[in-house]
Order: C-alpha cells, then sequence, then structure tokens
C-alpha cells in the first residue's frame, strides 16, 4: 500500500460528447480513477451519461498516439502503409509554419481548418479567420459532422427563431412530441433530459415519442408512434392539417401579434407594401383599411380574406398558409407515414387541447403565454434530403398553437434573436456574409456561394477537392483537421477517401491512428479533455442544449501522458510563428469575435492556460472565485431572456419565410448572371426547396429501385456513437457494455418482417442498399417498424486504434448513397437513411 500523497476531486467538464456536463474527477496519486457529476451545475444536478462516466478509459486508452510522426510514403490509399516515422514537435510544427508560411504568401484559401472537436472547435475557427482563408468558418470544414448532423434542423431552427435547435420546455410541459430524438440519450443533455422529462411526466405530462423504433424515450413514452423513415413531414402536415380545418385550432392572437402570418402576400408572393413607407401591410379588419405592419393604431388583424391597397392586391400569409395544407389530410399523411389516420387526428387533437391556447401563466410575478405542448426532434427528423422541411413543418406546429419561445412550449438552444427586416427577426445565416461571398467562382470550397443556407456542410468539400471541375471551385493545398473521422462517419466512405487523397498536404490533430489518420502527411497527437486547459461551451456561453448559461473551465486533472499537445497550444504556436496571434484581425481578435472582449489584441499569450485564465478574470466577474472552486457559474438562462413576449424584443417569427424565397431568387441570380449552370453539376434541383412555406417531398431514397423493400436506419445509444470518439467502439468499458446488451451491436428486424423472410434470430445476414452491403447478426425484435431494418452507433473500424475492430455490424454508412442528389438540395444535410433489402449471409 502507497501512502496517499495526492487525493483530489478537481471539477472540470466533459467532452465524451458535445453538451459539456460539468464533472468531477478523483485524482489519487497522479493518476484519475473516477469521473462523476458537478452536483453544482443546474441542468445536469450531478448527474453523467454512461459516456461521461467512460472516459478514463479514452484517457488511458494503450491506443493513444504517443508522439507526432511523419508520413515517409506520399503514395496514399487503402490498405497502403503510409510509413510514419516519429518526429519532434520542434519538426511538426517547423513542417507546419514552412508550408503555411507559403501559402500565406500566395493564396491563402489554399489552407482549409476544420473538424469538429467540442472541446476546441473555437480555435479552429479563429485560427482559420487570423489566417485569412474562407475555408474554416464553418466549424465542421471536411469532418463528417458538417452534413452528417444537424443542417437540417439548424437551417430551420435558425430561419424560424434564430437559434440552432428546438425542444420542448420540459419544466412546464404538459404534451411533448418527440419526433426523431433520442432524448434521455443523445438529443439534448442525456443527463438533464432524463430528469426534465421524468419530472415532467411524474407532473402528468405526457410523452409521446415518433420514431422508427421503440428507442429508450419510446421505452419511457406514454406512446411510441412507429413511422416509415423520412416521413415525418407528412405527419406533422396531417396533424396540421387536423388543426387547422377540422378543428379550426390555432393561436390567432399569437399569429397576428408575434408572427408575420397576417401580412399581405401579393400574387409575386412577397409582401405588399406602403408605397411611401415601404413597410409590410396588414389588413385592420375593424377600421377596414390596410395599414404598415408596426401601426400603433391596428385594432385587428386579418388572418383571411383579399384586399385592395395603395401597394396592390394580396391576401394575409396565413389563408395562403391554410389553402396550402388543405391537400394534406390525415388519410394522405397515413398513406405516407404508415401512420394511421385516426392517431394522426388524435394526436393532433391531443395536441390542440394541451396548449391550452389563450392561457396565461405568472412566473416570478409576471404573466406569460402559457401553452405547454410542442414538438421537438433532431437527427431522425432532419438527418434526410426533405429534412430541412420536415424541420421546418416542425417549426411550423409549434408556431400555430403559440408555443415557440412560450412557456411550457418550444424552447430554442439559445436565447439570441437577431432583428431582421420588416419587424421580422432573423439570424446569422442571413445578410451580409452571404451578401459579401458571391465571388465567381467561388473564393472558398465551403460551397457557401451556391447554398447559404447551411452552415455545415462537410462531404460536399471533398466531392469539391476530388473533382474541382465539376463544382468550378478552388481546391485546397493543405487541410489541417481536427477531432475528426469521416471515414467512418462521413455519409459515404469511398467520397471521402477519393477526397483525402487529392488533399496534398493533410494535418491531423487526432488521439488515434484512426481510419482517416492513414491519410495523413503529418499527425499531431493531441491530449484529451482530462489533461488541458478550455474555455468550453458554445460561444455565447450557454451549454450546448441544457437551458444554463455561464462560463465553463476545463483544466487538466493529470499531466499530459505522453508527448502529447493540447490542440489550442498548437494553434497558438503556430500563429505565434506566422505572426498572426496579435494585432487587429489576428487570434486573440478573432476569438474576441466568439467570446466577447477577453483578450488584449497585443498580448501574446503562449498557451491555452494563459487564455483560460484571462477569460475568467475578464468575463467571469464577480463569480471569478466560484468559476475556479466549481468548473463553472452556470445558471439557468433567466426567466425573461427564454419567454415571450420579452425573448423576441418586439420582433415578429417569420410564419411565412420571405427571406427563404429571396435566397433562392439570389442564388438562381448569381448561378444565372455567372454561368454557373454551364460550368458546375448543379441544376433546377437546387432551387425546389426555397419557398416561402414549407411543403412535402419524399427523400431521394424513395427513388430507389422496388427489390430494396425495406429501409435502414441508424441511431445513437447511450453508450456513444460519435462527436466525439466513435464510442462505443473506441472505449474499452463502453464496448464490454455495448456486446452484452442484446440490441447494442445487432442487426434489428422487426419479428413478422423476419418471420416472413424465413430469418431467425442470432443468425448472420446480410444488410444490402443499392450503394453498399454490412454483415451482421440479427436480432429480432417487437421494437422497430416491420418495414424497417435497424443498426446503432458507429462500427465498422479497421484500424487498430478501435476495441470494437471486428466487432458489431459493420459501417452503416456504407450502405447511403452520396453526390449532391442524396444531400438536402438547401441545407445540404446527408441523407442517413437507405432503402435496404436482407437475407441470410
Ligand atoms: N449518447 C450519445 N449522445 C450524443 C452523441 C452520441 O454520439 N452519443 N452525439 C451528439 C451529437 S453529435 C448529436 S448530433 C446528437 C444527436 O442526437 P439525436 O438526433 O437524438 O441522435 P440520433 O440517435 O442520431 O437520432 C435520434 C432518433 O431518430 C430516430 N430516427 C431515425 N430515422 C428517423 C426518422 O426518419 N423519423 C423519426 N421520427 N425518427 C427517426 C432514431 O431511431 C433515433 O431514436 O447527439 C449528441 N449526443
Ligand atoms: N453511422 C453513423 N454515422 C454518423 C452518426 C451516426 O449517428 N451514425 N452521427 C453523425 C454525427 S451527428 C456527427 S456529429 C458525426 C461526428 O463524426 P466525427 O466528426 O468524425 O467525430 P467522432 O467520430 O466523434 O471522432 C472521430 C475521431 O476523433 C478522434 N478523437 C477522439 N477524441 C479526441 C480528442 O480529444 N482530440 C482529438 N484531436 N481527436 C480526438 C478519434 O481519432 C476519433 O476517431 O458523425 C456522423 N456520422
Ligand atoms: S451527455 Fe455528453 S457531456 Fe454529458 S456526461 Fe454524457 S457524454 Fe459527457
Ligand atoms: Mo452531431
Amino acid at each position: 500500500m502507497h501512502a496517499r500523497t495526492d487525493d483530489a476531486w478537481i471539477p472540470t467538464v466533459c467532452n465524451m460528447c458535445y453538451q459539456h456536463c460539468p464533472i468531477v474527477v478523483h485524482r489519487v496519486n497522479g493518476v484519475a480513477v473516477k469521473i462523476e457529476g458537478n452536483a453544482t451545475c443546474p441542468g445536469t444536478q450531478g448527474g453523467t451519461c454512461p459516456k461521461g462516466n467512460a472516459g478514463l478509459m479514452k484517457l488511458y486508452d494503450p491506443h493513444r498516439l504517443k508522439r507526432p510522426l511523419k508520413r515517409t510514403n506520399s503514395v496514399k490509399g487503402l490498405g497502403i502503409d503510409p510509413g510514419w516515422v516519429e518526429i519532434s514537435w520542434d519538426e511538426a510544427i517547423a513542417i507546419l509554419v514552412e508550408r503555411l508560411r507559403r501559402i500565406q504568401a500566395t493564396d491563402r484559401r489554399k489552407l482549409a481548418v476544420g473538424g469538429f472537436n467540442p472541446d476546441s472547435w473555437t480555435w479552429n475557427v479563429a485560427f482559420a479567420a487570423a489566417f485569412g482563408t474562407p475555408n474554416g468558418g464553418a466549424p465542421n470544414m471536411f469532418s463528417a459532422m458538417g452534413h452528417m448532423c444537424g443542417p437540417g434542423p439548424h437551417g430551420a431552427g435558425q430561419m424560424i427563431h434564430g437559434s440552432e435547435n428546438t425542444h420542448p420546455d420540459a419544466d412546464y410541459a404538459k404534451y411533448i412530441i418527440i419526433a426523431g430524438g433520442g432524448a434521455m440519450e443523445a438529443y439534448q443533455s442525456a443527463v438533464a433530459y432524463a430528469r426534465l422529462f421524468g419530472d415532467a411526466r411524474q407532473r402528468g405530462a405526457k410523452l409521446v415519442v415518433v420514431d422508427p423504433q421503440q428507442s429508450r424515450a419510446a421505452a419511457k413514452a406514454d406512446e411510441w408512434i412507429p413511422i416509415r423513415p423520412a416521413t415525418d413531414g407528412a405527419f406533422l402536415f396531417g396533424m396540421m392539417y387536423t388543426l387547422v380545418h377540422e378543428l379550426d385550432r390555432y393561436d390567432a392572437e399569437y399569429l397576428k401579434r408575434h408572427t408575420n402570418a397576417a401580412y399581405l402576400i401579393g400574387a409575386d408572393r412577397y409582401p405588399v407594401r406602403d408605397p411611401q413607407t415601404g413597410k409590410p401591410l396588414i389588413w385592420d379588419c375593424v377600421d377596414n383599411v390596410a395599414k404598415t405592419y408596426d401601426d400603433p393604431g391596428i385594432k385587428d388583424y386579418a388572418l383571411f380574406g383579399a384586399y385592395e391597397t395603395s401597394g396592390g392586391s394580396g391576401r394575409p400569409a396565413f389563408h395562403i398558409f391554410k389553402e396550402h395544407i388543405r391537400q394534406y389530410t390525415p388519410e394522405w399523411a397515413a398513406q405516407i407515414s404508415s401512420v394511421p389516420a385516426p392517431t394522426i387526428r388524435r394526436v393532433a387533437r391531443e395536441f390542440g387541447d394541451a396548449a391550452q391556447i389563450g392561457s396565461t401563466i405568472a412566473i416570478d410575478g409576471v404573466t406569460y403565454p402559457y401553452r405547454p405542448a410542442s414538438v421537438g426532434g433532431y437527427r431522425g427528423l432532419g438527418a434526410h434530403t426533405n429534412g430541412f422541411h420536415s424541420c421546418w413543418a416542425m417549426e411550423m406546429i409549434n408556431m400555430l398553437v403559440g408555443a415557440t419561445r412560450a412557456v411550457g412550449g418550444a424552447r430554442a438552444w439559445n436565447s439570441s434573436t437577431i432583428p431582421g427586416p420588416d419587424g421580422v427577426v432573423t439570424h446569422y445565416l442571413a445578410g451580409a456574409e452571404y451578401e459579401a461571398s458571391t465571388a465567381y467562382p467561388p473564393d472558398s470550397i465551403t460551397f457557401h456561394e451556391y447554398f447559404p443556407v447551411t452552415g455545415t456542410n462537410g462531404l460536399i468539400h471533398y466531392e469539391g477537392q476530388a473533382h474541382p471541375e465539376k463544382y468550378n471551385v478552388t481546391p485546397i493545398d493543405t487541410l489541417i483537421m481536427e477531432c475528426s473521422n469521416p471515414i467512418i462517419t462521413g455519409q459515404n466512405p469511398a467520397v471521402v477517401i477519393e477526397g483525402l487523397k487529392k488533399i496534398p498536404f493533410f494535418a491531423d490533430i487526432t488521439i488515434y491512428l484512426d481510419e482517416t489518420a492513414q491519410f495523413a502527411d503529418l499527425i499531431l497527437p493531441d491530449t484529451t479533455y482530462l489533461e488541458h486547459w478550455e474555455i468550453v461551451g458554445m460561444p455565447r456561453r450557454t451549454m450546448w442544449s441544457v437551458e444554463d448559461e455561464g462560463i465553463m473551465i476545463q483544466r487538466p486533472i493529470v499531466e499530459p501522458l505522453y508527448d502529447t499537445r493540447p490542440s489550442a497550444n498548437v494553434y497558438i504556436e503556430l500563429a505565434s510563428a506566422l505572426g498572426i496571434q496579435t494585432g487587429p484581425g489576428g487570434l486573440n481578435d478573432a476569438l474576441n469575435s466568439l467570446y466577447g472582449p477577453a483578450f488584449d489584441l497585443s498580448t501574446p499569450y503562449r498557451n491555452a492556460r494563459e487564455y483560460a485564465e484571462t477569460f475568467v478574470a475578464r468575463c467571469g466577474g464577480v463569480d471569478q472565485e466560484l468559476i475556479w472552486k466549481q468548473g463553472h457559474n452556470l445558471q439557468r438562462i433567466p426567466v425573461p431572456k427564454r419567454y415571450l413576449p420579452t425573448c423576441l424584443d418586439g420582433f415578429r417569427l417569420p410564419f411565412y419565410s420571405v427571406w427563404l424565397m429571396k435566397t433562392g431568387d439570389r442564388v438562381r441570380d448569381y448561378m444565372e448572371k455567372n454561368n454557373a449552370f454551364q460550368h458546375t453539376v448543379f441544376d433546377e434541383h437546387m432551387f425546389f426547396e426555397y419557398a416561402p412555406l414549407p411543403f412535402w417531398h419524399p427523400s431521394v431514397i424513395e427513388e430507389e429501385p422496388a427489390e430494396f423493400d425495406l429501409y435502414a436506419i441508424n441511431w445513437k445509444s447511450s453508450l456513444g456513437t460519435a462527436a466525439s470518439g466513435t464510442l462505443p467502439a473506441t472505449n474499452a468499458w463502453l464496448m464490454e457494455i455495448a456486446e452484452r446488451d442484446p440490441y447494442a451491436t445487432r442487426i434489428l428486424l422487426n419479428a413478422a418482417t423476419a418471420k416472413r423472410k424465413g430469418l431467425q434470430d442470432g443468425t448472420m445476414v446480410w444488410v444490402e442498399s443499392p450503394h453498399g452491403k454490412i454483415k451482421g447478426r440479427l436480432k429480432v425484435t417487437e421494437t422497430i417498424h416491420p418495414e424497417v431494418i435497424g443498426t446503432i452507433g458507429c462500427f465498422g473500424h479497421y484500424t487498430d486504434h478501435a476495441v470494437g475492430r471486428g466487432r458489431g455490424p459493420g459501417n452503416f454508412n456504407v450502405l447511403l448513397g452520396s453526390g449532391f442528389r442524396y444531400m438536402g438540395p438547401t441545407s445540404l444535410q446527408a441523407e442517413t437513411a437507405a432503402r435496404a433489402k436482407i437475407y441470410a449471409a
């Protein structure tokens, strides 16, 4: 027995996924021995999920990289030995600096910086900005994260309420519909949501989960509604039909006052404007006259009718909406989604009743609108080619009953709304950025000029790099990518490999020699979150997805185990060597634009620790001591910032999206003016989603040949998947649990379907799509829709770094299509479901 010379519980922040739950880590004699939740966090109240708990196995993983590596074999390809040689950090940095100096002096666009490490992505964004390359703004550059994750939900959330995501206000909800979100496992903080949803149900709230498989959320819900993949939009339109056309149930007052639903729309689909002021007009149905939308003398707004005004004739946007959804009856929706029409009608009625339209609630002595019903969802709803419109339909139904930003209704990830034109809120995707970046050929390989309604693309970068002539983009020379393994996590590995081979120089900041690292020229071994200093959380200082805001700081529990360096320190060192750390436009300046003024432009801070300490000193206010003591000063977002009417600052939500329509017109103009249709593979298809109202269109997978009679889907479990670390396959503890779980490493098929196909539980089967096939062991179950084959998580690793190598059902993503056709035409959202068949192996 050794004496305990060191025995401490140290507060820091989890990075086993991006939710950033505060944790405390027990260190004994220099060894981290236990991770627990940090009880001082209002959202998590001291919980962690299984992944958070298993973080020690990441720190002490024997497969971790131990020092920098240089490639000696210039030929890159699958199964080709890179010929790694160990080098010193000095040499590694010198190689990179030399290369970056050359790019700095010639064409700065030739550098791309990306990847997504939830801890430290702000560093690569800031570094790219300071370097002056347009190929870095999206934090997801060249990673899988960009397109496989949330461009559908993010685009729709941004457009409607200025926030990347929408989720139920579980604190006050009475009726929650989750359509395609792994609530309590993945969607929002698993830890906080398990508690919040549990509490809500104990209060009597009803939880309805719409999902092709009986997720853990569905298992804990009052009702599970199995749905055909990629058809949630139809289900939601069917509900809206019932609410509007059958029940006459919608929040007219909310629509009039908090949205632009009463704005008069002309035959050209744009608002009818007052000739004098140029402001949109509404029809005052008491005075029977047109008034500008902001006229303080409005007595009441017309939502229906046709009106002649001095600015032309028009109908209220809501009238147009009602006519538009007349086609979407529950019977129609049932045929598409497989959810029976009576179920759609019943859920719509329950939802409409639960919304308590017209009711109010007093919190802290202030009265707020109370609409305790909402629909939330994430990748299941959005990660399809039609996902942007499905997520938009979710936003519409929430607005329809007055729930968006109301107490008990649909909450936003962040509380910032940006005032836009015509009294309507806008968001960071709109405006100046797009107007400015209209060079042709495009300056960037982000495809931002072609697809302004997305902050996160991904795979299309690889296609642009592999085939620049098809897209008329300038290929890059050097990629610095961090914490990403797109060969496993990307939509289709073949495309990623093709693109990677065409990148002349690729520096990978990683902790494993994973599949993607095999294509690197330089490997910079990172520290894990338990070995470094970092300012974490969204720049706006909220946790990613619990309604807590404040400052969170990671600090090392142990010194870096090997000859590894925190990625932040690499960026700092590079910036310093390149002369872009200080001064206007430098790294410090770029960090200030993300975090608010914290850093002196003239100070050459030496490392991430100095940045973290400066940040706390400048931005921590009276809480500095508290932040150091408990690792954070998180508080619930104050009530007035969360809810209507105060949260909108007098602006309205776009029930009718003029912005999207206008953006479509602008893109078309840009393409036509530049003859881009002649120069690129793009065609009319890229415009069809730009409309003022969402509409139903099937996913591209419905065009696959009929022999692929089933659907294949994949989801994240509480044991892992990706972002970050492709768990459980890279974590010994999680892998051990996964293998004991009867579902986690299997191919799931409904019992009736298995019987029809003569397939027995436990046998080996092939799942084949038009694009690829995987083999695995069958699990026959009642917990999945009869038309659906399911697999959980990311498997299919084939390099030594993953303990899960050769275990599990193979890489689901080989089943997915590739190319622009398999992405959302507006959002570039990857289609993550496939049509497939299943047969005995
Ligand atoms: N445990 C865990 N938590 C995580 C992560 C992780 O790797 N593991 N990663 C984080 C990241 S990066 C993200 S983006 C979030 C994602 O969080 P989620 O969006 O919750 O993640 P998924 O599991 O991909 O999908 C959610 C659900 O959608 C269902 N689904 C699939 N297709 C459809 C469909 O067409 N319609 C409907 N209605 N449902 C469908 C799946 O069965 C699954 O239950 O999680 C974050 N949190
Ligand atoms: N089949 C399937 N594919 C998916 C998903 C899914 O649910 N199923 N989810 C999609 C989603 S939502 C996302 S966001 C993406 C995420 O996909 P990626 O962006 O690829 O992220 P991860 O898989 O989390 O991490 C990949 C690599 O990061 C490295 N890594 C781990 N920890 C660290 C660290 O601390 N520092 C550094 N520098 N490197 C580290 C490891 O080498 C690991 O292989 O995957 C997408 N792909
Ligand atoms: S939800 Fe994510 S951040 Fe929170 S404990 Fe689990 S892995 Fe860590
Ligand atoms: Mo993600």
